[in-house]
């Protein structure tokens, strides 16, 4: 998927993490793996009869009729028991990770590790990106009306996010309305300030007790965007902030939500090679392997 933002080329990446071994890495882990050729969303048929939108949410038709296959593929995989990892592709895609894993299993807790909230909606938006807009599309009290935005009608009965089942890490460019969100309904959000302030190790931990404390079986989706990490380190993605996860404090993240023993799903996102010269993506996309390893279960020792 690329329809969520302006770029070409987030739409190579899952092909490029095959090529640089995922599927080697993962069964040496010890899982059986069963790869899945890529969702086609440029053959889909988009109706032209379900009417127009006046809000600002770009390529809706496509995007959301995308999504709608990836829900369906994701809550089919988590019904027989089996672990959907998911390789975007833009953001956009999270929104069907997520209305797929809360059909499947609706008291799952969201880890989203990200630069920004992508809750964002078409009434709030500036750009109308879409991959700005997952996590608002299906929050509690901040999504719309899905069946006033065509493409996005097979949203509208779906189980919503509550605001309290997903924290945020690694947060550093929040668009003013979204910080009234986060403010407003109460959202776990541990910025880069808290990173500093108290380690990662420490957010890690208040991170997880926050999804976990009063549930300690529940099931995690980690939604992991590339360009949370330092641009230094992964250059080749959309939308680049200074300031980012150090080397350490990605794979930290990573390996902190696999020794919970609850990940249930997973989705990584947003790598780009083609914003990048050869070297930067190539980095890139060797840092978004080393860490769907980590968080897929490699450890140290
Ligand atoms: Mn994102």
């Amino acid at each position: 998927m690329t329809y969520g933002q302006p770029f070409v080329g987030t739409d190579s990446g899952p092909e490029l993490l095959r090529q640089a071994g995922l599927r080697k890495m993962l069964s040496a882990l010890g899982w059986r793996v069963e790869d899945v050729p890529d969702l086609e969303f440029e053959a889909l048929q988009l109706s032209e009869k379900s009417g127009t939108f006046e809000g600002n949410a770009k390529n809706h038709k496509l995007v959301g009729a995308g999504c709608e296959m990836l829900a369906n593929a994701v809550e089919k995989t988590l019904k027989q028991k089996r672990f959907p990892l998911i390789l975007g592709g833009d953001h956009s895609i999270g929104m069907g990770s997520l209305a797929g894993i809360l059909r499947a299993q609706p008291e799952t807790g969201v880890i989203w590790i990200d630069a920004h909230a992508d809750l964002n909606t078409p009434a709030l938006s500036e750009s109308g990106n879409m991959h700005g807009m997952p996590v608002g599309m299906l929050m509690e009290g901040v999504a719309p009306d899905h069946r006033q935005i065509p493409g996005l009608e097979w949203l509208a009965d779906g189980p919503r996010l509550s605001p309290d089942s997903i924290v945020y890490v690694g947060l550093r460019d929040v668009d003013p309305a979204e910080r009234r969100l986060i403010q407003s309904l109460d959202i776990a959000a541990y910025t880069m300030h808290e990173i500093d302030r108290y380690g990662i190790g420490q957010v890690m931990e208040m991170a997880l007790d926050h999804l976990c404390a009063k549930n300690p079986n529940r099931p995690l989706h980690l939604s992991y965007d590339i360009d949370a990490v330092d641009p230094v380190l992964a250059p080749a993605t959309g939308t680049t902030v200074r300031g980012g996860l150090t080397f350490r404090e990605a794979h930290y993240v990573a390996e902190a939500v696999a020794y919970t023993g609850n990940l249930a799903s997973a989705e990584i996102v947003e790598l780009n090679p083609s914003l990048s010269c050869g070297e930067g993506a190539e980095a890139t996309v060797e840092l978004g392997l080393q860490l769907i390893t980590s968080f897929m279960g490699k450890s140290i020792i």
